[in-house]
């Protein structure tokens, strides 16, 4: 399969680049609908298809089979966070509330696609990373700082280090990582930092 890079073009208007017949049962999406998310994702119409009816299978009552007219629904976190994929991933508030167009988790169509497919092995490590840093900076200023490192260690090591020693691991991160000695991490600060430390990409790794 041809390897995408994720465009952020608005879904449904850019033209598809796969000539291929659509078979015949799908009248979920229109070919431009599928087209678009193909290009947007790293999917294949297939997945794409799958995925729609995980989506669809969280709220039935919600989501119609005709996705054609592009109607307005979101799901609320609680749906989206309760998923296997999810569900035991410390960090699936922050990614959900990443992925949200709403910024609180709760997600439309396109939302939940996006998310999957960042969070695909088919997604590169330089994707990944620009996610990851938006999910650990908490408070969303663009920059990791130390209280925001902290959160992102406790939560990786699943609470199970001292207060003291996340705050040396916190410490001994900044001292490498902080290249312009800011004090934070700037995003190309923590893109230097995760080819060192891959462990900070490892909550990001699903197979769906
Ligand atoms: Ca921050
Ligand atoms: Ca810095």
């Amino acid at each position: 399969m041809a390897i995408r890079r994720r465009s952020t073009a608005t879904v449904g208007t850019e033209p598809g680049d796969d000539p291929h017949s659509m078979g015949n049962k799908q009248t979920v999406f229109t070919a431009q609908q599928l087209d678009a998310y193909q290009d947007c994702t790293f999917f294949t119409r297939k997945e794409i298809l799958r995925l729609f009816h995980r989506y669809r299978d969280l709220a039935p009552q919600l989501v119609p089979l005709d996705y054609t007219s592009k109607p307005d629904v979101k799901l609320p976190y609680e749906l989206i966070g309760s998923m296997p994929e999810l569900k035991d991933n410390p960090f699936r508030q922050r990614i959900a509330e990443v992925f949200s167009e709403d910024g609180e988790g709760n997600m439309t169509l396109d939302d939940f696609l996006d998310m999957f497919s960042v969070l695909s092995e088919m997604a590169p490590r330089d994707l990944k990373a620009y996610y990851a840093f938006k999910i650990y900076d908490f408070n969303n200023d663009d920059y990791i700082c130390k209280a925001d490192l902290e959160k992102t260690l406790n939560k990786l090591t699943r609470s199970e280090l001292t207060a003291e020693e996340v705050r040396m691991v916190c410490e001994k991160v900044m001292d490498e990582a902080d290249l312009d000695n800011d004090g934070r991490l700037s995003l190309e600060d923590f893109q230097h930092m995760i080819i060192r430390a891959p462990d900070f990409l490892s909550t990001f790794h699903i197979r769906i």
